[in-house]
């Protein structure tokens, strides 16, 4: 973290300030359209749980980049790794001349993830890159060719995994023919399920869709988020995760966890599947992985791992040195810091405090999560219908009052939480203390 910052909300102009509106005007002459932003200011520094813009207004960090700088912004350690690296070398593709980075990454990601069988890992760059090679994976092991997915999936906006994401506008509208042989089962959503549908019977209900819809004889893989991010912070009853994974193991199906938005520390373990009982035959990771380098990962069983025949897989920047420098700070960091433990007492504060808003405010219909991934998702008071506009105004308020929270969900009403784990407890509270004046003020 920049020595310099001082860990505080303070707001010195309007949001956005000026420097930040003349850096939007350039944004819309230069930037395609398609990207957007939820903020409208532009960051010049960042760590701990403060961003700090070019106007030089410090907002609290409940986002961490979309779960992307867990250990926090500029973390002491990767900073120096990567110096190190950058000043020894930047790149020089591990097909053609490897180095011990990468192998060290595959090491700790194959002692770090569920289960203690015999694993490999390989590396690549973004989430759905890694998403789109345990795909490959699967095929080439089981030679079956059908996916899986979930209700409310996201696993990112390449063809294939556009065709595996769920929600049409904004990630697939118009960009279509979608890659074939994906399918869509039903997922375990507690709050929007029948009361009577525990963790067993949604999967009975899933595993009952996959075989008459597709069948265990033509299908790779079941891929699942283990709590979906995207979607909506959607945490499946106990049980449903489990089933799955006996099912796809008593029928040659590869199941992979996506946890690319759950891993490293996030969810108040090392992964969400450890919290969740189960060991995947593949795990995808990304985002939290490497401190905010792009870096991602698949990890897994041996014999499936070792499936693809030389060369079958691989990009030119897959496990760049730099990257791989950043992943081992980063996950000397988690473990040297405590930072499973830090999650797990972030979530304690933000549950508490987040359920004591709800009990005198019903359009808070849902509070879940796990670690430093919570959320709440919005209702019209005394239903279940989705208010995404609520959810709307309250991020808003919130961003223009100095606090950096993200929206989500299928219905777009869901507020979610990413703080990054070096927040401090004082800036935690300051935080949801914002939110919590933004409810109020939208019933006034
Ligand atoms: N799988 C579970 O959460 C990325 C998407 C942001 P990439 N989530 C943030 C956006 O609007 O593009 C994600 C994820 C899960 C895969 C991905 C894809 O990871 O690194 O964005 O490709």
């Amino acid at each position: 973290m920049p020595q310099s910052l001082e860990q505080r909300r303070h707001l010195v102009t309007a949001i956005p300030g000026p420097r930040s509106i003349g850096l939007m005007a350039r944004k819309n002459a230069a930037v395609a359209r398609g990207i957007g932003t939820t903020m409208p200011v532009f960051a010049v520094e960042a760590g701990g749980g403060i961003v700090k813009d070019v106007d030089g207004n410090s907002f609290i960090d409940l986002g961490s980049g979309i779960a992307v700088t867990t250990v926090g912004n500029s973390a002491p350690r990767v900073v120096d790794a990567v110096r190190e690296q950058v000043e020894a070398f930047t790149h020089t593709c591990f097909m053609i001349t490897p180095y011990e980075g990468y192998v060290a990454v595959a090491e700790a990601l194959n002692r770090l993830t569920p289960g203690d069988h015999e694993k490999r890992s390989v590396l690549f760059n973004s989430g759905a890159e890694a998403v789109e090679n345990a795909i490959k994976i699967a095929r080439a092991h089981t030679k079956k060719q059908a996916v899986v997915v979930f209700d409310h999936a996201y696993h990112g906006r390449t063809n294939l995994t556009m065709a595996m994401t769920a929600k049409s506008m904004p990630y697939k509208s118009g960009f279509g023919p979608f890659a074939p042989e994906i399918y869509r089962a039903p997922l375990s959503y507690p709050y929007r399920d029948a009361k009577d549908i525990d963790g067993e019977l949604a999967a009975k209900r899933a595993i009952n869709v996959i075989e008459k819809q597709v069948g265990a004889d033509n299908l790779a893989a079941v891929v699942i988020e283990p709590i979906q991010g995207e979607g909506g912070f959607i945490v499946p009853a106990d049980g449903f995760l489990p089933a799955l994974v006996d099912w796809c193991q008593a029928n040659d199906v590869v199941f992979i966890a996506d946890e690319v938005q759950t891993g490293f520390a996030r969810t108040g373990a090392m992964f969400a599947s450890d919290r969740e009982g189960i060991v995947p035959d593949l795990l995808v990771s990304a985002k939290g992985i490497a401190g905010g380098l792009p870096l991602s990962a698949v990890t897994g069983r041996a014999d499936i791992m070792d499936a693809s025949h030389v060369s079958g897989l691989g990009g030119t920047y897959g496990g760049n040195p730099l990257a791989c420098a950043a992943a081992l700070a980063t996950i000397e960091t988690i473990e040297a810091e405590g930072l499973i433990e830090r999650a797990q007492k972030i979530e304690r504060i933000m549950l508490d405090t987040l359920h004591r808003l709800q009990a005198d405010d019903d359009r808070l219909g849902d509070v879940r999560g796990r670690g430093a991934m919570v959320a709440v998702e919005l209702v019209k008071s005394g239903t279940d219908e989705p208010d995404a506009d609520l959810t709307k105004t309250v991020a808003t308020a919130a961003h223009q009052a100095g606090v950096i929270v993200l929206t989500c969900g299928t219905y777009g009403n869901v507020l979610r939480f990413l703080p990054p784990l070096a927040i401090s407890d004082e800036l935690l509270i300051e935080g949801l203390d914002v939110l919590a004046t933004a409810f109020t003020d939208t019933r006034s």
